[in-house]
């Protein structure tokens, strides 16, 4: 059946017994796919009949369908002409893991990042009014992004000006962890509490009066379905329609109930209830788990590669627990990212110096600063990408007053599968212009434990930043003195001198090998640099080689050549580092070589600087 689906207006030809067909099919592909290529597959295969239902009672391109986050769109890929590329999945050259408008004009937006379907929805909708048109807009939200500041802030405009557009809340309560908030207090009453039912009769009087298809529909399926308007509904405040909540796993209803919702006016909301890893008894069983997962066997009883392993978040979560068990003032912030970052045991440990804040990345910096202010210390743990959403709260609330507020960098330099909307290649660039905020990048765990201490005491704002992937483990109670400020000579050398830090310290060692004439450095304060050191090896007339995994416009080269000039001392300085444009999905290695910020990279860098060791491997 699969085969036989060029694009979605194939789907219209289909029987409902063909279509339920096809979404079998579609689940067997995205998971063959996935475990070969890992992926979101959870949020993905809970989402199959909602796509499938889409398509059908859609016309998409005509039809705008926004998927929010964009990771749930596997079935939306394999529908809309990507099957036969669809193993390039999230490879280096193959199509992304999100939705992505210059890949497909099935796309809408382009995504990665959560809770921007609905303001965009509203653009497409002035758009499209604006111009005259008459297309539908529907946006696919879940109930994870609906926590985010920036779908509730849009909520707040679309109840507003009532353009006609449905909103699909997927809610399968889950973000990636159990999902929070007082919003999804609500959803579990929606589908529990006997008021509801009681509600039934009103809600039906209502439905009539859009239509008495609904009306009959709702009282056919009363049971399957509970298609209901429930008063006390906070959308309703909003004045946006609500309508739900609905078995999401039912095709045909789905089908009947959006063919008959789909030309009412003003903004409406299809409350649809699904599982996540619907299909798949591991991803039903341990959502969290396989929200995105690594390649995995096809034999229902392995459990996914999660790559073996010390991840730096758990060097960053181990050491977070001990600090915790000594200073009762030390508090945990996420941003619906506790896997992620390595708190889950801290989360345990200590629940009541805790936050989880949902997708609201603003949200947690602010708290961390009222933490700061209340006396606690707090530590906000975030990725890099994820922190672009913050940047005015890091400015504005943490940065201005000097607070006490630690940042826990995740996921910084790139990523690798996630591409472009994920690498976290700015953060440099961004904080640095930043008063009073310090940026330390450790080189492995142990130097990690040893900054998080540090950063706890110094006073003032502080961002240690560490890459995605794997550290060498430590021992509980490793504790290494760390000098302030102050860099380390890795390897002496007597001609150029590698400014290197995290990621790329060990590039560098490679590069250099035991050539006498490369000094590698360990450039671990990124702010405030270390001038001292600076202004020492430019005394001393050496080349200065700098290699960040990062964005090189901004970042800590350019902080070298401001602090060279700003000195007044000279050098001849070489950076390396990633170009002004994004750079694309690909393993985190691909990446670094593609940029040339790898050993080999280095040493044309080091050829090109005159430091070349013909014949041998090294420079
Ligand atoms: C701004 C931002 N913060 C964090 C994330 C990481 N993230 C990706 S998916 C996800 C959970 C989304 O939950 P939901 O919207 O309910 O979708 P589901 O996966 O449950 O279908 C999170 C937190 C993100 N993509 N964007």
């Amino acid at each position: 059946m699969l085969e036989k689906i060029r694009g979605p207006e194939d789907l219209k030809r289909l029987s409902e017994e063909e279509l339920i067909e096809l979404v079998g099919e579609l689940r067997s592909e995205i998971i063959r796919v996935v475990s070969q290529t890992g992926g979101h597959l959870a949020s993905s295969l809970g989402a199959v009949e909602l796509v499938v239902a889409l398509h059908r009672v859609f016309s998409s391109p005509r039809d705008k369908i926004l998927f929010d986050v964009g990771h749930q769109a596997y079935a939306h890929k394999l529908l809309t002409g990507r099957r036969e590329r669809f193993e390039t999945l999230r490879q280096y050259g193959g199509i992304a893991g999100f939705t992505k408008v210059s890949e497909s004009e099935h796309d809408a937006i382009t995504v990665g990042h959560a809770s921007t379907s609905l303001a965009s929805a509203l653009g497409y909708a002035l758009a499209r009014d604006a111009q005259g048109e008459d297309y539908k807009i529907v946006a696919v939200i879940g109930d994870g992004a609906l926590t985010g500041g920036m779908a509730l802030a849009a909520l707040n405009k679309i109840g507003e000006l009532q353009k006609d557009m449905l909103i699909v809340l997927n809610d399968n309560e889950m973000s990636i962890s159990p999902n929070v908030g007082a919003l999804n207090r609500y959803f579990r009453t929606l589908q529990v509490q006997s008021w509801f039912q009681d509600a039934e009769a009103r809600g039906k009087r209502v439905l009539e009066r859009i239509s008495p298809r609904l009306y009959e529909f709702a009282d056919r399926a009363k049971e399957a379905t509970r298609l209901l308007f429930a008063p006390e509904n906070p959308f309703h405040a909003w004045r946006i329609r609500y309508l739900g909540p609905v078995d999401g796993h039912n095709l045909k209803e789905l089908i009947y109930l959006l063919d008959h919702i789909k030309d009412l006016k003003g903004p409406t909301i299809l409350h649809v209830v699904t599982k996540k890893g619907y299909g798949y008894k591991l991803a039903e069983k341990d959502p969290v788990k396989w929200h995105g997962v690594g390649p995995f066997p096809l034999d229902p009883d392995a459990a996914p590669q999660k790559g073996k392993g010390y991840s730096w978040s758990l060097a960053f979560g181990d050491a977070l627990i001990e600090l915790a068990e000594e200073d009762p003032r030390i508090f945990a912030i996420t941003p619906a990212m506790r896997e992620g970052s390595g708190l889950s045991e801290y989360a345990e440990r200590f629940p009541e110096r805790y936050v989880d804040v949902g997708i609201a990345e603003e949200v947690a910096v602010t708290t961390g600063a009222g933490l700061a202010l209340g006396g606690m210390k707090p530590v906000v743990a975030i990725y890099s990408t994820f922190l672009q959403r913050a940047v005015d709260q890091v400015i504005h609330d943490v940065a201005l007053e000097n607070l006490d507020v630690i940042f826990a960098i995740d996921r910084a330099g790139v990523v690798g599968a996630d591409g472009p909307t994920h690498h976290g290649v700015f953060d440099i660039s961004i904080l640095r212009a930043i008063p009073n905020l310090k940026i330390l990048a450790p080189k492995d765990a142990a130097e990690l434990r040893a900054m998080l201490k540090a950063a706890l005491s110094v006073g003032g704002p502080v961002a240690i930043r560490y890459p995605r992937g794997k550290t060498a483990p430590v021992e509980r109670g490793t504790w290494p003195a760390i000098e302030w400020g102050r860099w380390e000579v890795v390897k002496e050398g007597s001609e150029v001198a590698i400014l290197a830090f995290g990621a790329t310290l060990g590039y560098a060692l490679a590069a250099a090998g035991d050539d006498p004439r490369v000094m590698v450095v360990n450039a671990r304060f990124i702010k405030p640099l270390d001038e001292a050191m600076l202004a020492e090896l430019a005394g001393r007339g050496m080349k200065i080689l700098t290699v960040e995994d990062h964005q090189l416009a901004g970042g800590f080269g350019s902080a070298v050549l401001e602090a060279l000039e700003r000195m007044g001392k000279k050098a001849e300085v070489k950076r390396l580092g990633y170009p002004d444009r994004f750079m694309p999905q690909g393993t985190q290695a691909q990446l670094h070589a593609l940029a040339g910020i790898d050993a080999a990279g280095i040493r044309s860098a080091l050829a090109e600087l005159g430091v070349v060791r013909l014949g041998t491997k090294s420079a």
